[in-house]
C-alpha cells in the first residue's frame, strides 16, 4: 500500500451483519438520473461494491420498484416525497443532501437525495464513508449541507511545475502535456476533493505568472475545468496585477485607466468563452514584491473592484488577499493588514472576498487569530489556512493541523457581537449577495502518495471537513481519517489518535513555545534559526523574539507596537496583562523578564526550557506508539512513517538544542536539571546550510 488511494481505499466489510445489510442495499441500486455526476456516482458505487462486498453491480437490470437503494435529486424524487420532507430537503441548499427511508406503494427504499447532482454525490460519499467506518445504520436519518459556500484549495504551483512551499514533489498540473494529454491523476484528485466537499481550486501560485492568462494556457485550463465540473469543482486562477503590461502590451496596469479596464474585461470574457463556470481570480498584490494598485497611486479596493467588475457579468468572484506588508518596515508587520484594509471597509464590490490568513504574521506554528476577523463590517472576509507545512516540519514531520485550525476557528472575537467567533464570521455572508470562503494552501504534489508524508493526507482531509463544517471537532476528524485510512480496530484508532492529536502541541513546544514565532531558518524556513539577522528586519528572527539580557518576547502592548489594540477591547485589555493572557500567547505580545513567574510557579526561563524538552519527549512517545503498531499495519506504510518519525525526533532535538543554547546566551541561566541537557555547539548549528531545501520560491 503506497498511499495513492488516500482515504478512499474501500476494504472488505468484516462485520457480517453490516455486510449483509449493505449487500442487500447494493444489490438493487436505482439511479434516477444519468448525467455526468451520476456517472461518477455509479462508478464510485461499483468500485465500493466490488471492494467492500466482492460483488459487481449491474445497473441496467435494476427495476425501480424492486430496488432497495434509491439515488437521485429532489426534483426526480418529488413524487415520493411528502410536502414537509420536500421542503426540509430544499432548505439544505444547492449542495445539501438527505438520506433515509422512503415508502412507496408499501415498500421501503433507502434513499439518498440531493438538491443538485453534486449534493447527491456528497451524500453517496457520506454513505460509503459511514459503511467504511462501520457506523452505517439504514434507519438513521442523515441530512447535511456545507456551512461555507466556497471550500477551496490554493495551489502555489508554478507553470514550470515547481511548487512554492511544496514538499511533495512537483506540481500535478502537467502544463507541457496539456491540453492533449490528460493524466488520469486529475480525476483521482477531483474525486478525492469531492469526497471531502472541496468545491473550488485555484491552480496557480499567488506569486503569479501572467502567462496563465494567455489563450494557450486557457485551453489547458479548460481541460481541467471540464474534468472537475461533474465533481462540483470550479476552477480559479491567480491574476498578476501587472498582466496588462506583461501580456497586453500596455504601458500601465493602473486600475482606473480605461485601457487597463478593457484589457481585463476582454481577458475575462475570453476565459469565460472557454470555461463558462470559471470561478474567478485570486490576487496577491503589493505584498512581498508582487505588483499591485499602489504602484499607480491607487488603493486595494480600487485594484480589486476593477477586476471584480470584469468578473461580475459572468458571476465570477474576486478573491483579494490581505497578506500585505509594505516594503519599508515602518510598522510592526502584525498591524499592517488592519491599517491598510479597515479604512477601505465599505468600498469593495459585492463579488470581492478578502482572504485573510489565520494569523497576522504568517502561518506560524501557533498564532492568535488575525485581528481583521470581526473588524470589517461591510467586507466579506474569508479564511486562508496553510495545509502545506511550510513552518510545521515540511515533509518530514507528522503534525496534524486540525487542532490548530480548530483553535483559531473557535476563538472568540467579541466583534461584531459579544458572542462572535472566527468560525461564525467566516460562515456568515455580510449581505445576501455575498458568499463565504475557506481556502487552504494545498500540500499536494506528484509524489505517489500525493502529500509526501502519509500523515499529511490527514491535513488535506481535515481541511475539507473543517471547511464543510468549521464547528467540527478535531478528534472526530482524526478518528474518521484513521478508520478510512488504516481500519476500524478500536485499539488501532485509539493509538493513532494518541499520535495525531497531541502532534501539533508537540511541534509548537519544540519549535516556538509560549508565543515565540518566526525563528526558523532563513528563506527555506527549514529548521531552527533564532539567530537569523541582517537584511530586511521583519524577515529576521531577532525582530520577532527580541531576546536580550533582561528577557524575551515582542512587546505589542501600548508600551510597544500596540498591535494588541487592533483586537476588540475585551481581548486587548485582558491580554495586555501578563498574568491574564493565555501563556501560549505570552511572548507574542509581551517582552518578559527571564525570572518572570509563570502560572506553574516556575521562572519563564525554566518554563521555556521545559516546553522545548517536552516537545522532544512527545515525539519520542509518538515513536513508541507507532513502533507498537508494527504488526497491525502493512509494512510499506508502517516503515515509511517509522523512518520519518525518526527524522522528526532528530529534528525536534535539533530545534530544542539550537534554540536553548542560543537563548541561553541571553538568559545566562543554567538549564533545568530535569530536562535532557541540550548538547552541541551553537556555532555548528549556526553554520548549517540547506541550499537545496525544498519548496523555495525559484527567484529566492
Ligand atoms: C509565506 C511564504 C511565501 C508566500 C507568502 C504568501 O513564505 O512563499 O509567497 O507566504 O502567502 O508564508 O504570499
Amino acid at each position: 500500500n503506497d498511499g495513492y488511494k488516500l482515504w478512499l481505499d474501500y476494504q472488505p466489510i468484516e462485520n457480517s451483519t453490516l455486510k449483509d445489510e449493505v449487500g442487500e442495499l447494493m444489490n438493487g441500486i436505482y439511479l434516477f438520473d444519468q448525467g455526468p455526476t451520476f456517472e461518477i456516482i455509479q462508478s464510485e458505487l461499483s468500485l465500493a461494491s466490488e471492494k467492500m462486498l466482492g460483488a459487481s453491480i449491474d445497473f441496467k437490470k435494476i427495476n425501480r420498484e424492486k430496488s432497495l437503494l434509491w439515488i437521485g435529486t429532489r426534483e426526480q424524487l418529488l413524487p415520493f416525497l411528502s410536502a414537509s420532507l420536500e421542503s426540509e430537503i430544499k432548505n439544505l441548499g444547492e449542495e445539501g443532501y438527505w438520506m433515509g427511508m422512503i415508502e412507496s406503494d408499501g415498500a421501503k427504499h433507502f434513499t439518498i437525495v440531493g438538491n443538485q447532482p453534486v449534493g447527491t454525490l456528497y451524500g453517496v460519499f457520506n454513505f460509503l464513508q459511514n459503511i467504511q467506518k462501520g457506523t452505517f445504520d439504514k434507519n438513521t436519518l442523515i441530512s447535511d449541507y456545507p456551512k461555507v459556500k466556497i471550500r477551496m484549495l490554493n495551489h502555489w504551483d508554478n507553470l514550470d511545475r515547481t511548487v512554492e512551499r511544496g514538499y511533495a514533489g512537483f506540481s500535478i498540473w502537467d502544463w507541457h502535456k496539456l491540453p492533449e494529454y490528460i493524466d488520469p491523476k486529475y480525476k483521482d484528485y477531483a474525486r478525492a476533493n469531492a469526497s471531502i466537499g472541496i468545491n473550488a481550486v485555484s491552480l496557480t501560485n499567488v506569486n503569479a505568472n501572467a502567462l496563465v492568462l494567455t489563450t494557450d494556457f486557457m485551453k489547458k485550463v479548460k481541460v481541467l475545468a471540464d474534468l472537475f465540473r461533474p465533481y462540483g469543482i470550479k476552477v480559479y486562477l491567480t491574476a498578476r496585477f501587472s498582466a496588462p503590461m506583461e501580456i497586453g502590451g500596455l504601458e500601465t496596469a493602473d486600475p482606473l485607466d480605461p485601457e487597463v479596464q478593457s484589457f481585463w474585461q476582454k481577458k475575462t470574457d475570453e476565459i469565460y468563452s472557454f470555461i463558462p463556470d470559471f470561478g474567478g481570480y485570486l490576487v496577491k498584490a503589493n505584498s512581498e514584491g508582487q505588483p499591485g494598485p499602489h504602484e499607480f497611486g491607487r488603493d486595494h479596493s480600487q485594484g480589486a473592484n476593477m477586476l471584480a467588475e470584469a468578473l461580475a457579468p459572468h458571476g465570477g468572484l474576486l478573491i483579494w488577499r490581505a497578506f500585505v506588508y509594505s516594503h519599508e518596515v515602518d510598522e510592526d508587520r502584525h498591524k499592517q493588514a488592519n491599517l491598510e484594509f479597515i479604512p477601505l471597509d465599505g468600498n469593495f464590490r459585492d463579488n470581492v472576498i478578502l482572504q485573510v490568513k489565520n494569523g497576522a504574521i504568517d502561518f506560524q506554528p501557533r498564532e492568535p487569530f488575525h485581528p481583521l476577523f470581526g473588524a470589517m463590517k461591510e467586507t466579506q472576509v474569508g479564511m486562508e489556512f496553510q495545509i502545506t507545512q511550510e513552518y510545521l516540519g515540511q515533509a518530514t514531520q507528522l503534525v496534524f493541523l486540525a487542532p490548530m485550525w480548530e483553535e483559531v476557528l473557535k476563538s472568540k472575537t467579541f466583534r461584531p457581537t459579544a458572542n462572535s467567533t472566527v468560525s461564525e464570521i467566516i460562515q456568515t455572508p455580510v449581505s445576501p449577495r455575498q458568499v463565504t470562503l475557506m481556502a487552504g494552501v494545498s500540500n499536494i504534489g506528484n509524489e505517489r502518495n500525493w502529500t509526501g508524508h502519509l500523515f499529511a493526507q490527514a491535513n488535506w482531509f481535515a481541511f475539507g471537513k473543517q471547511a464543510w463544517n468549521p464547528e467540527i471537532n478535531s478528534d472526530q476528524i482524526s478518528e474518521d481519517w484513521i478508520k478510512l485510512t488504516f481500519g476500524q480496530t478500536q485499539e488501532l484508532v485509539s493509538k493513532i489518535n494518541q499520535i495525531m492529536l497531541p502532534s501539533h502541541e508537540a511541534a509548537v513546544n519544540y519549535m516556538t513555545p509560549l508565543g515565540l514565532h518566526h525563528i526558523m531558518g532563513r528563506g527555506h524556513h527549514y529548521g531552527p534559526g533564532p539567530w537569523v539577522t541582517g537584511g530586511r528586519a521583519d524577515w529576521t528572527s531577532l525582530y520577532y523574539h527580541r531576546a536580550d539580557s533582561l528577557g524575551i518576547g515582542f512587546d505589542r502592548t501600548s508600551s510597544g507596537s500596540n498591535a494588541l489594540s487592533q483586537y476588540a477591547p475585551e481581548i486587548a485589555n485582558n491580554w495586555s496583562n501578563t498574568s491574564q493572557i493565555p501563556e501560549k500567547y505570552l511572548l507574542w505580545f509581551h517582552h518578559v523578564p527571564w525570572d518572570f513567574k509563570m502560572k506553574s510557579g516556575k521562572t519563564l526561563w525554566k518554563e521555556i526550557a521545559l516546553h522545548y524538552d517536552q516537545g522532544v519527549k512527545s515525539v519520542a512517545e509518538m515513536q513508541n506508539i507507532w513502533a507498537s503498531l508494527e504488526n497491525d499495519l502493512d509494512a510499506e506504510r508502517w516503515d515509511h512513517v517509522n523512518q520519518l518519525l525518526a527524522v522528526q525526533r532528530t529534528e525536534a532535538e535539533w530545534w530544542r538544542n539550537a534554540c536553548l543554547l542560543y537563548f541561553q546566551t541571553f538568559s545566562q541561566r543554567p538549564f533545568p536539571a530535569e530536562i535532557e541537557q541540550p548538547a552541541g555547539d551553537l556555532d555548528y548549528f549556526k553554520s548549517l546550510s540547506f541550499p537545496f531545501a525544498p519548496g523555495i520560491r525559484p527567484s529566492w
